[in-house]
């Protein structure tokens, strides 16, 4: 496949999808979130991919936001469709069988937040810095912002983020559970690796189950969500993983797990 926006590279299990519009702060416009819908579908159809890497060109930004210049075109109806669009894209992420991780290279802003929020996990360089600026445009996230900010950090937190259209720092982003860890921004690519290989030795089908049940049960009241823990806890038990993970521990050796 070949892309302007943004660049995809598959090495073994592993896919580095990289938002390249460096000169525009990696600002995602409509061809950008299209091409990644195309480079997203592309892994769901790729049963070696197992896990995703998603960052951003250069060292200045992850993502600083939506295109503000194609922004300021939208009519209410186009901004509407292009929120539900984008969202659909996104959700490929949080939804999808591979595990993704964000490795925030720099500004976060916006969209781009949001477009981090959708991943399973995020890594910050040192220099990062992540916001909601929307307020500060008269706008407000289109992109999963109002919703998935205050599932990470808290309503009193989301809102002050949102509210004030403040960036904060990878530390505080860490502080608050916003990334889950930070690290030099020379460092980034290797820990974002080690943290998806530690994850991909993981069993499969128990790491996919996991993510299932925090996902639903994330949308539901605790009664709910702790069935279908019970259901999933139930399932894992039809595995060959679990068969396996077991007997290698009793028998003091490594599991190879085979996702089934
Ligand atoms: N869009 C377009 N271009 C951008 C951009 C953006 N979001 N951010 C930066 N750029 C461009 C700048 O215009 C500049 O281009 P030239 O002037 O050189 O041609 C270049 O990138 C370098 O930026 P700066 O010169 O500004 O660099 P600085 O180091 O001085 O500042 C900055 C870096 C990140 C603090 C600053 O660029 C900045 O504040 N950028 C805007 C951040 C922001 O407000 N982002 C948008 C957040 S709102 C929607 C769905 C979602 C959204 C909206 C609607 N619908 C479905 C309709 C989401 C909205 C947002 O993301």
């Amino acid at each position: 496949m070949s892309f302007s926006h943004i660049k995809l590279e598959i090495t073994d299990t592993i896919a580095v999808i990289t938002i390249n519009r460096p000169k525009q702060l990696n600002a995602l416009n409509h061809a950008t979130i299209k091409e990644l819908d195309e480079a997203l579908q592309s892994l769901e159809a790729n049963a070696t991919v197992r896990g995703i890497l998603l960052t951003g060109s250069g060292e200045k930004a992850f993502v600083a936001g939506a295109d503000i210049k194609e922004l300021a075109t939208l009519s209410p109806v186009e901004a509407k469709e292009l929120s539900r669009y984008g969202q659909q894209v996104f959700g490929r992420l949080s939804s999808g069988k591979q595990i993704s991780i964000a490795l925030i290279n720099g500004f976060a802003l916006g969209g781009g937040l949001e477009l981090a929020m959708a991943c399973h996990l995020r890594i910050a360089a040192e220099h990062a810095r992540m916001g909601q600026p929307e307020v500060n445009l008269g706008l407000v996230p289109g992109y999963g912002g109002t919703q998935r900010l205050p599932r990470l950090v808290g309503e009193g937190r989301a809102l002050e983020l949102l509210l004030s259209g403040e960036m904060i720092d990878a530390r505080r982003a860490y502080e608050i559970g916003l990334v889950n860890k930070v690290v030099a921004a020379d460092q980034l690519h290797d820990a974002g690796t080690k943290m998806l290989s530690t994850i991909l030795d993981k069993g499969p089908l128990a790491v996919a189950y996991c993510v299932e049940a925090v996902r639903q049960g994330l949308a539901t009241t605790l009664n709910n969500g702790l069935e279908v823990e019970t259901s999933l806890f139930g399932m894992a038990f039809s595995t060959r993983d679990k068969q396996e993970g077991t007997h290698a521990f009793m028998e003091k050796r490594k599991p190879v797990f085979q996702g089934r």
